[in-house]
């Protein structure tokens, strides 16, 4: 038996195969969750109910985080899917404009720009996880994001989605304080570089993982299956005692001096 069987889990932030989301979709899937899907747009709609169908034919809903209306249906259309609450949230959603994630940080800086990121990938979290509470509370359930090394160090190109990954990564800390005396658990994965569509607008991304797969302790970049294995462990009952937590699944590329 897996050691998700029995939970439910919603799972955002699927644009291809190569998407992280989908590496802790198959895991979460293979531990015996029952999954949900969401899709950014009718274009990345047929992949994502592609996916759904590998992985247990799971019902997908359209979900934009920066539109109000979007969020609010989905909890509707979720409650109407599973109408005594589920259990595992997944968030793994991030935008900046590709002119603030390439060169220098003040190039690529204004006022738009920034207010985009931190309200797509950080914000987002924070109002997926307010929307979602009322279906998950009690239920010794759990909420897992994903991060990145540029939110504490200051990484060429990353620039104001390192300052977004920081205002996450505050976010879980917060988040774990509200919903932790109800049985939810806030958790985030800091991952190491990997070759997906968010990724290729980074500028600068193929020397980054050519330099953590000759530096990295276990000298190689990690894949969508090494992040997947983790989510799944944060968000079963195995890692009941962890909460607020940015846990790193990057080869040991940030231990290095
Ligand atoms: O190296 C990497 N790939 C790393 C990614 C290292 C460390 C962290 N991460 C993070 C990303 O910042 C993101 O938070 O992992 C998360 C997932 O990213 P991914 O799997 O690398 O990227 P991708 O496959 O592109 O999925 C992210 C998706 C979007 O894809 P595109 O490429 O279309 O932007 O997030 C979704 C979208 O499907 N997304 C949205 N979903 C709902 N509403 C929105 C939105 N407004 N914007 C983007």
């Amino acid at each position: 038996m897996g050691f998700l069987q029995g939970k439910r889990a919603l799972i955002t932030g699927i644009a291809s195969q190569r998407s992280i989301a989908n590496g802790i979709a198959e895991a979460m899937h293979r531990e015996g969750a029952e999954l949900a899907f969401t899709y950014q747009n009718e274009k990345l709609q047929s992949r994502v109910e592609d996916v759904a169908q590998k992985l247990g034919g799971g019902p997908s809903f359209p979900l934009d985080v920066a539109d109000d209306t979007q969020i609010a249906a989905l909890f509707d259309n979720l409650g109407r899917h599973w109408s005594d609450g589920f259990d595992i949230l997944v968030h793994a959603i991030a935008f900046a404009p590709r002119e603030a994630i390439a060169g220098q940080f003040l190039d690529g800086l204004t006022r738009e720009n920034f207010a985009l990121a931190h309200d797509i990938s950080a914000y987002s979290l924070a109002a997926l996880s307010k929307a979602a509470r009322p279906m998950m509370q009690g239920r010794q359930g759990a909420v897992l994001t994903l991060s990145y090394l540029g939110a504490e160090r200051a990484l060429e190109n990353y620039n104001v989605m390192g300052v977004a990954k920081a205002s996450l990564e505050a976010t879980v800390r917060y988040l774990a304080l509200n919903l932790g005396p109800e049985g939810t658990r806030v958790n985030a994965i800091s991952a190491g570089p990997i070759k997906t569509l968010a990724a290729a607008g980074i500028g600068g991304f193929r020397k980054i993982l050519g330099h953590v797969e000759s530096n990295a302790p276990i000298r190689r970049t990690v894949t969508i299956e090494d992040v997947g294995n983790v989510a799944a462990f944060l968000c079963s009952d195995l890692a009941a005692g962890v909460t607020g937590e940015i846990t790193y699944v990057d080869g040991g590329y940030n231990i290095l001096g």
